[in-house]
């Protein structure tokens, strides 16, 4: 009966999704830090490791997956931070690729009182993001604590679009197969 009920619901709604938030799957530290690297993986659980200064982490979601821009000037990304007694800035920065990574600009780990930065991908011109990389810049003792990282709307990685210039040889493409079709 259950079964008959959960496939009607789906023949009624096949349209309806939940959003399903995304966590950071794997990383990669270049650098010193304390704390358990694991611990920046999976949802936000107040583990978190320190990095030292001008060490750099990046979080990367599952293979084939990504955090999704949800169309609209909601928030999209969430970098889950600690610290407030000992708070020092760390550089964010982004990637859609995995390769190429934009910066976001430098930001405090202290974010009272939700220890959250927020970031609008829509607005900063992303349809989705692969990566999140941060570099500790406060040339202090006190490490950038970093949670977790959380994409709010988790995903498939769409696929690249064409670049322009493949798009340009496409046209020339078609364009040779008319010239040859018309001169026939
Ligand atoms: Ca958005
Ligand atoms: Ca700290
Ligand atoms: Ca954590």
């Amino acid at each position: 009966m259950k079964l008959l009920l959960t496939l009607t619901l789906l023949f009624i709604f096949p349209c309806f999704t939940w959003a399903v938030p995304i966590f950071g799957a794997s990383f990669e530290i270049n650098g010193s830090f304390s704390g358990n690297a694991s611990s920046i993986l999976g949802a936000h659980d107040d583990q978190f490791i320190q990095i030292d200064s001008g060490t750099s982490v990046t979080v990367s979601f599952a293979e084939g997956s990504s955090a999704l821009a949800d169309g609209t000037n909601a928030f999209d990304l969430r970098v889950h931070t600690f610290d407030e007694p000992a708070p020092v800035n760390g550089e964010i920065f982004i990637s859609a690729d995995g390769t190429n990574f934009i910066s976001l600009g430098i930001f405090s780990d202290a974010n009272p009182p939700n220890h959250v930065l927020d970031f609008d991908l829509d607005i900063l011109g992303f349809t989705h993001v692969v990566a999140v990389r941060i570099i500790d810049v406060s040339g202090t003792a006190d490490g950038f604590d970093l949670d977790a990282i959380e994409g709010f709307e988790g995903g498939l990685t769409p696929n690249p679009v064409p670049e322009p210039s493949s798009l340009v040889s496409l046209l020339f493409g078609i364009g040779l197969c008319f010239v040859w079709k018309t001169k026939k």
